[in-house]
Order: C-alpha cells, then sequence, then structure tokens
C-alpha cells in the first residue's frame, strides 16, 4: 500500500483561486492547526528539516505535511516514514499557489492535525509573493549558500517570521558568518526569530520545535502571529 499520495497540477496553476487563503487560516486556526510555510533555495535541507521536525513533535503533537516539487515524489517518499505526507507536484510553476494547498489538505484526508507543514518550492523568488493560508512562514537558509542572501531576496526575508540557518555542522568549512546573516536579516525583519540548526547530526532542533510549540500555543489561546506581507 503506497504510504504517500501525489496531487499533480499543471493547468490549474495561475487559474483563479478557488478558495481564500484567508478563509483557509481561519478554518485550520478552528480546528487547533497550526500551518508554517517553509521556503528555501533548492537543496537546503527543507525535506531533512521537516523529517526530524516531524519526529521530535510526535506522538504528542499530530503532524502532516504537502511537500511541493516541480516533479518527482521523492520528497514525499522520504517524509512518509516520519508524517503523513502528500506531494504537491506543479509540472513546472516554480511555487506553490494556494488552490493545491486545499487539494492536498483534502488528500491528508480527515485527520486532526496540530502541525500542518509546506515544503515549498525551493526558490527564494516567486514563493514570497503567495499567500498559501498559512500562520507562518520560514525561512531556511543554509550555510552552503553564502550569509550575504538576506538583502539579495528581500521580500523573502520581509515576509518571514523566523530564520532558521540549516547545516550548522559545516560551519567549519564554509565561509558563512552566522553573526552577518543574521544582522543582514534583522536589517530587512527586524522581529526575526532566529534558530541555528543542523539535521545531521541534530543540532537545535529542540528550540526550533519548542517556538513550533508556542506559536501553536500562541494561536489556541487567540493571539496567532500575523501574516506579513
Ligand atoms: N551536512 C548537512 N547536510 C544536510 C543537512 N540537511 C540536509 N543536508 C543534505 O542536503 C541535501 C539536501 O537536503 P534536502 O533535505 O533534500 O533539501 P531540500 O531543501 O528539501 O531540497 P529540495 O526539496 O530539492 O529543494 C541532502 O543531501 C541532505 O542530506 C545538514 O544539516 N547538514
Ligand atoms: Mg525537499
Amino acid at each position: 500500500m503506497t504510504r504517500y499520495q501525489v496531487v499533480t497540477v499543471r493547468r490549474e496553476i495561475g487559474a483563479a483561486e478557488l478558495l481564500d487563503a484567508e478563509e483557509f487560516r481561519q478554518r485550520m486556526t478552528s480546528h487547533g492547526t497550526l500551518v508554517a510555510n517553509i521556503l528555501s533555495s533548492p537543496g537546503s535541507g527543507k525535506t531533512s528539516l521537516l523529517s526530524a521536525t516531524a519526529d521530535r513533535l510526535s506522538p504528542e503533537f499530530r503532524c502532516g505535511v504537502l511537500v511541493g516539487d516541480i516533479a518527482t515524489d521523492r520528497d514525499a517518499q522520504r517524509l512518509a516514514d516520519h508524517a503523513p505526507a502528500v506531494q504537491l507536484t506543479t509540472g513546472g510553476a516554480c511555487h506553490l499557489e494556494f488552490s493545491l494547498i486545499e487539494r492536498g489538505r483534502q488528500a491528508l484526508g480527515d485527520r486532526e492535525l496540530d502541525f500542518l507543514f509546506i515544503e515549498n518550492i525551493g526558490n527564494l523568488v516567486c514563493p514570497a509573493s503567495h499567500d498559501l493560508g498559512e500562520h507562518l512562514r520560514v525561512l531556511l537558509l543554509s550555510t552552503t549558500e553564502g550569509d550575504d542572501k538576506p538583502a539579495k531576496y528581500p521580500k523573502a526575508f520581509r515576509t518571514s517570521h523566523a530564520l532558521v540557518i540549516s547545516k550548522c555542522d559545516l560551519l567549519p568549512y564554509v565561509p558563512f558568518e552566522v553573526d552577518r546573516a543574521v544582522a543582514d536579516a534583522r536589517s530587512i525583519r527586524s522581529d526575526l526569530a532566529v534558530f541555528p540548526t543542523s539535521s545531521r547530526p541534530a543540532q537545535g532542533l529542540e528550540a526550533w520545535c519548542d517556538y513550533l510549540i508556542d506559536q501553536r500555543r500562541r494561536l489556541l489561546g487567540g493571539h496567532p502571529c500575523r501574516p506579513n506581507r
């Protein structure tokens, strides 16, 4: 039996959105589901981080993942060992749009979720302009990309609530200064929460997961993060 599903959209991308992202966000709020949209460049470690995150959050919390890619179901295959996962394939589009999120949530079935993670398509440009009905937008920046990226991709950083710096295990080998990257990012968005992490070996994941749990607590208490636009 297949442990994950695949939703493919080709012609639908770019069509009028059938359901409003704000309505989805409110519906997820009423279900107690914190929706987190993860943005990054290709290969920064999104799937690795989400696998490790789901492992840490379960079994206390119920997690689901919608994972976007242009092609293949490889990431859903990887994630299926860690959480229910639905692969969203765009057939070429460089970002996810809301209509695909609604269909992906339906494909996850009736199960109640505490956390719904969306792995966006690897790209720091287009995904920043699309509201997917998330409560939390998280930008993942890996140490192999260089610490000069925030100012070069300002919208992605300005619209995010948190910055996860991934692959910190490689810091001894790459020219990346965490303080410089954080200062650059906070010059764009001063209230960014920052989490230096590594998925292999695991580092910094406890603080990251505590942040997610706290954000969900705030959501349940009626004080969610406001979307940054
Ligand atoms: N050294 C090191 N490698 C990592 C870490 N996290 C991920 N990787 C490696 O980086 C590569 C890309 O990781 P993925 O998790 O597939 O990255 P992704 O952002 O999901 O990639 P796309 O979905 O293709 O954009 C893989 O070879 C991972 O094993 C980390 O913390 N440290
Ligand atoms: Mg991935």
